[in-house]
């Protein structure tokens, strides 16, 4: 099955941490010091900067699973054509996805 998401990007045993919240409140800087992925792209004030649904990974070294942690476009977003609706239907079908 295709996908527009990477579909061997979480596994069924992979923790999945989702972090959503309005543009700018920090999720991508977040994600990004803890995963210390610097592909994480951070945006600079109030203007959104991530528009599609990101994973990244990260090894927890005590249980040895991997936690994906999901980077999603924010709520309130500076785009007027990008609305709530369509951020939350872009969250959903990343999950459905899975
Ligand atoms: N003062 C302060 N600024 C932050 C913090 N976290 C992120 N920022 C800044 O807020 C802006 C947006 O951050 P970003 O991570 O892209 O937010 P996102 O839209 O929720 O992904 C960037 O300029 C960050 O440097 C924080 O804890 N404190
Ligand atoms: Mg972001």
């Amino acid at each position: 099955m295709s996908s527009k998401f990477n579909p061997v990007a979480v596994g069924q045993n992979d923790v999945v941490i989702l972090v959503m919240g309005s543009t700018g409140t920090g999720k991508s800087s977040f994600i990004q010091l803890l995963t210390n992925n610097t592909s994480v792209k951070i945006g600079n004030n109030l203007d959104s900067l991530t528009s599609e649904v990101q994973v990244f990974r990260l090894l927890d070294h005590t249980s040895g699973r991997n936690i994906v942690v999901v980077d999603t476009p924010g709520f309130d977003d500076s785009r007027s054509d990008i609305t709530d609706t369509a951020i939350l239907k872009k969250i959903t079908e990343f999950l459905l996805n899975q």
